[in-house]
């Protein structure tokens, strides 16, 4: 579909506009974010993208993250970013010269022949694999797509349970607040004021070039950003001694989730699920342990290293609703939460935004400081229907359609206008809005 070919009031369904922006972003081996601000491949966008993929190909979306896990590293984990080589390198910032991954994350195992960052995303790898056999089994199994996922996916989850349990306590926590894919949210002010910004000149900014500095993180937060960044490669990616790590809820929650969908994985395999189901259900009852606050009537995040929860409601704490053994009774007050006057939905806002309306840090257009972003309403969309709650779900999918298409694809809106923010044309908007419309 080309839109400068279509006549004014006759855009073509939303389905087939969706596809466009997917294909459109398609590079023969995966999908950018955005072509203007994200031109490589990063981990979470392509397994939301591989999730609305399969329902135009599913052969593409096997090969989506194909291509992401021949970059992990031997120690299991999977990138954040996966460099495009034929990208220039000031094209966006950290650039491959940056991360240095083949010779500093050389004793952590980070491939040679492919350029990638060293930290992590949230891990929906395997939820978005077994949705994706789901789309086309027949083609799965002939393909053996799940036979070469799973020790690949079963490494990934290891490296995040054993080498990122940071505070001991069983959950995994991501040391630099890029891994947990919400960069500027106002939880993480308070763990990153204890780190030295890196200085401004050090670094030349690539985001601005493309989105208003309005909408984006500032330039003291790139600085601190850029300085445990840095300090991690210094250590050669080795685990365990940052200034920053924080037991994040949503990261958590899909991680177990993703445990929930390997065990489905394993046990279309033949082989043994049991184990990994009974794991996910003792991760549950650990994220409850830790992270949830009755007070606030939601998860809050860990900062591990001040031994402390961290005071600030993020849509991150809404996200293990998404879990199957929530008790009933937490899961009733996570809905609560999310319909009460912290986040609107329902009553002022139509999707949920990505942190407290009433918070002191709320900015309705910076970025994952209040805006409303897909990705997270479709997990709270999924939680909403798992535990009964089908006329919200419906209404919260209706919201989303309608924002998804009226704005673009935007990469997020506005919460209460749903007026567009940041790129447009943006990968997982499009692949979501598939995934709800089939
Ligand atoms: C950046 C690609 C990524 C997302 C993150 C989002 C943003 C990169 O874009 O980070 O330069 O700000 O915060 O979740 O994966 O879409």
């Amino acid at each position: 579909y080309d839109p400068s070919r279509t006549a004014p009031g006759t855009a073509p369904p939303l389905h087939v506009r969706a596809a466009a922006v997917l294909e459109a972003g398609w590079t023969g081996s995966s999908t950018v974010p955005s072509r203007s601000l994200y031109p490589h491949q990063w981990s979470w966008d392509s397994a939301f993208i591989a999730i609305g993929l399969r329902h135009v190909s599913p052969l593409r979306a096997q090969t989506e993250l194909d291509t992401l896990l021949a970059a992990q590293w031997a120690d299991g984990r999977i990138p954040h970013i996966v460099f495009n080589p034929s990208v220039p390198l000031d094209a966006y910032f950290p650039s491959p010269d940056f991360w240095r991954s083949s010779t500093e994350g050389h004793t952590a195992g980070a491939p040679r022949t492919v350029q990638t960052s060293g930290i992590v995303q949230p891990p929906v790898h395997a939820l978005a694999a077994w949705l994706v056999h789901l789309a086309d089994p027949g083609l799965s199994r002939a393909r053996g797509f799940l036979t070469r996922m799973y020790p690949r996916l079963a490494a990934w989850h290891r490296y995040l349970l054993h080498r990122r349990d940071l505070g001991g306590g069983g959950l995994v926590s991501v040391v630099h607040p890029w891994e947990q894919g919400m960069d500027n949210s106002p939880c993480w002010d308070r763990p990153l004021s204890r780190v030295t910004p890196a200085p401004a000149r050090s670094f030349r900014r690539a985001d601005l070039d493309h989105g208003s500095p309005e909408d984006r993180p500032t330039d003291l937060d790139y600085g601190r950003y850029v300085r445990l960044a840095s300090d991690y490669r210094d250590r050669g990616y080795a685990d365990g001694a940052g200034e920053f790590a924080v037991e994040d809820p949503a990261f958590n929650a899909l991680l177990i989730a993703s445990e929930y969908a390997l065990a489905r994985i394993a046990h279309e395999l033949g082989a043994a699920s049991t184990a990994r189901q009974a794991r996910a259900e003792r991760l549950t009852a650990t994220l409850v342990e830790r992270l949830w606050e009755p007070a606030a009537g939601m998860f809050l995040c860990r900062d591990v290293r001040a031994g402390e929860l961290i005071p600030e409601r993020g849509v991150s704490g809404l996200i293990p609703l998404l879990l199957p053994t929530l008790p009933r009774d937490l899961a009733a007050t996570l809905v609560r939460t999310v319909c009460g006057p912290h986040f609107g939905l329902g009553g002022t806002t139509r999707l949920v935004p990505s942190y407290d309306l009433l918070g002191e840090a709320f900015d309705p257009h910076r970025y994952w400081r209040g805006p409303a972003w897909i990705n997270t309403n479709w997990l709270l969309e999924r939680g909403l229907r798992l535990h009964g709650e089908r006329g919200r779900a419906d209404a919260l999918r209706k919201g989303m359609l309608h924002t998804a298409g009226a704005s673009g694809f935007a990469e997020y809106v506005e919460p209460y206008t749903a007026q567009a923010c940041g790129a447009t044309g943006f990968g997982w908007t499009a692949a979501l809005t598939l995934d709800l419309l089939h």
